[in-house]
């Protein structure tokens, strides 16, 4: 039996000592390396969060005190110590555990999450509606922990500069690892990396002040100068000023794995009656050697896990592929970098940025191909934006690659920066879709209904992967505003891919198959191919229906959708984002408004509510996104003569 087995709620660690406080986090690291290495997940940061998690809930009385996990992909010791330890390999599972903290899932997960850097923005309002609700500081503590790689988005400082305007008691755990996904970049991770290098520059800083008094020459000349110079030589020395400027009493560098060390650190802050800062060193992959020991590439490799891909503690060795074998299609993230790497080599103007998610979005291609080429801003998809409307107002082509769901970030910058402003900026939105096991944080289901509102923007989604080619090719030949296009996470659908890429004509669609005059439907991107697989389902019953690509969402092919109206009894729209807004909704109109609004419209798409987690196939099952649900629905509304619904 293990100590672990004896934790079935975090008070349960108050009473034990130091020493099997130390075993607890071993046995949790243990834990998760079995059973995330089975089932797959989020890994690295996890094993280096397991004595944070404990050394805080041995101190604090969860839920009255609360514990806000930046992201929360670093939570699952959390989630062991709250109850959760059985459940834990059901996480990121259809009907289990959830991939980041949720506020349906546990009481002890103080706020849901996914996105970065949200936690200090919460913690503070968090504290102050403690404090409304007439609850004494004492009474309640709020701690954020939050990562190096998250506090490069910008939000976390709108909160650390309102949270030190206000003095309030909130302690905020820095979990510095040096990495973001990949390694972090930009001059707030240069200067983490300065103060982790020098771990004992922490207890100069203390005494500095006195000391540079007392100095001989120097000393006088301070106080003649007064404070600006002595502030200035202090910034050099105390690593902490940047938060003490700010209304920040800063602490660290901590070693994040020293049980010791880590809960005389957090007692001091929690003890505080003001805004502190705890910066704690930790290593991501923390006990599992192949990240520990693998450098930046190892952590970098293992900030998730696949299944079945550890097996006793260590990687699982991969099989290598048996003869005759069927090749898998590539990845659309791969071809849309190769395919950017063409364009870089062909037009010395395209740039490609990404906001902290260079394989994720297959910019690495490109920093390895071509590093002047490739930006990385951080996790601070408002920055990328920005530097792109910047980039293109000099001429520049950027292509900002990222996901569709961490867009979202950036709405008013397209808005207001690049829509606005008529600039020659490409969207590339991964993702676009239902992402399958992170769940509603991820799914990238809003962008179609939250960009075709927008004046001067072209929308456009491939149905397969060479016509991804095309697509960004076409993106970069267009020099008349923005531009955007949309691509399902996962593998092509095994096309060949084009040699020489082709510009396709602006707000044209195309009919890949004709039918009987009944029943046209019209796909949009991933759409196409449930189309067509609706199509031949259909074929097998004796209904011969016509099936059109319509490559744009803006500007749609009026001509087109007039020419499928009038000449079928049934327009049917398919697209896999939110029905809201989204395309089918623009078909509607656009035939409303060219005096085709009697056509009988079926709108598919994704639901009006929030998706689960689980695998991308059990999740389009559930909301009859496939081929086979979609004919049922066409055989059914055929058969109805009333309108049909959506
Ligand atoms: C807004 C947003 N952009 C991108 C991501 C993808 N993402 C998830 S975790 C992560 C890295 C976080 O790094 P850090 O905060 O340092 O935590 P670590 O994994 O190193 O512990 C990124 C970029 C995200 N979750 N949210």
């Amino acid at each position: 039996m293990t100590l672990l087995h004896r934790i079935n709620r975090p008070q349960d660690l108050h009473r034990l000592s130091e020493e099997d406080l130390v075993r607890v986090s071993d046995e949790v690291r243990a834990h998760i390396i079995e059973t995330v290495g089975e089932i797959g997940g989020h890994f690295g940061a996890n094993l280096g969060t397991c004595e944070l998690a404990v050394a805080l809930h041995s101190l604090l009385d969860s839920p009255r005190d609360k514990i806000l996990w930046d992201v929360g992909h670093q939570a699952y010791p959390h989630k062991v110590l709250t109850g959760r330890r059985d459940q834990l390999a059901t996480i990121r599972q259809y009907e289990g555990l959830a991939p980041f903290c949720s506020i349906g899932e546990s009481e002890h997960d103080i706020m849901g999450a996914g996105h970065a850097s949200t936690s200090i923005g919460y913690a503070v309002g968090l504290k102050e509606g403690m404090r409304r609700a007439g609850r004494p500081d004492k009474d309640g503590k709020v701690v954020a922990v939050i990562g190096d790689g998250a506090m490069t988005g910008g939000v976390a400082f709108e909160a650390i500069q309102q949270a030190g305007g206000m003095g309030l008691p909130l302690v905020v755990v820095l979990n510095d690892n040096g990495m973001s996904i990949a390694p972090n970049v930009g001059a707030l991770s240069r200067y983490f990396h300065r103060l982790r290098l020098h771990p004992k520059l922490w207890h100069t800083r203390e005494h500095v002040e006195d000391r540079l008094s007392e100095l001989p020459r120097v000393g006088p000349a301070i106080e003649r100068y007064g404070p600006m110079m002595k502030e200035s030589i202090k910034a050099f020395w105390a690593p902490g000023l940047f938060w003490e400027e700010l209304g920040w009493a800063y602490t660290g560098v901590i070693d994040g794995h020293d049980m010791r060390a880590l809960r005389v650190a957090l007692r001091s802050a929690f003890a505080a009656e003001r805004p502190v800062v705890v910066h704690i060193a930790t290593v991501k992959g923390k006990g599992f050697a192949a990240a520990e020991d693998g450098g930046l590439e190892g952590m970098e490799r293992w900030h998730a896990a696949k299944p079945k891909s550890i097996t006793n503690g260590a990687p699982a060795k991969i099989a290598p592929a048996k003869p005759g074998a069927v090749v898998k299609p590539p990845q659309y993230t791969q071809v849309f970098g190769d395919a950017l790497v063409r364009e870089c080599q062909r037009d010395h103007r395209v740039v490609g940025i990404t906001a902290a998610m260079n394989s994720g979005t297959g910019l690495n291609i490109l920093q390895k191909a071509m590093p002047d080429r490739y930006f990385d801003v951080g996790i601070a998809e408002q920055q990328a934006i920005l530097f792109a409307a910047g980039l293109a107002l000099e001429g520049s082509k950027p292509v900002a690659a990222i996901y569709s769901t961490f867009l979202q970030r950036a709405f008013d910058q397209i808005v207001h920066d690049v829509c606005l402003q008529k600039l020659n900026v490409v969207f590339a939105l991964d993702r676009a879709g239902l992402v399958g096991d992170d769940g509603p944080t991820h799914h990238g289901v809003f962008d179609i209904a939250y960009m075709r509102c927008l004046p001067h923007m072209v929308l456009m989604a491939p149905r397969d992967e060479a016509m991804l080619v095309h697509m960004l090719h076409t993106a970069l030949d267009y020099d008349d505003g923005p531009i955007a296009l949309r691509y399902p996470r996962g593998e092509g659908i095994g096309v060949e891919l084009p040699a020489v890429p082709q510009t396709i004509e602006i707000g044209t669609g195309e009919i890949l198959r004709e039918g009987d005059g009944k029943v046209a439907i019209v796909g949009y991107g991933s759409g196409v191919a449930m189309a067509l697989e609706a199509a031949a389902l259909l074929d097998e019953r004796g209904l011969d229906v016509t099936v059109a690509d319509a490559r744009f969402a803006k500007p749609i092919d009026a001509g087109l959708m007039a020419q499928l109206a009038s000449e079928h009894e049934l327009l049917v729209t398919v697209e896999e984002g939110v029905l809201t807004g989204g395309f089918g909704s623009g078909v509607w109109e656009t035939l409303n408004d060219g005096g085709a609004g009697d056509t009988r419209i079926l709108r598919i798409g994704l639901p009006d509510r929030y998706v689960t987690h689980g695998t991308a196939a059990l999740l389009h099952a559930e909301v009859g996104f496939t081929g086979r649900r979609i004919a049922e629905r066409i055989e059914a509304a055929v058969s109805d003569r009333t309108p049909a619904q959506a």
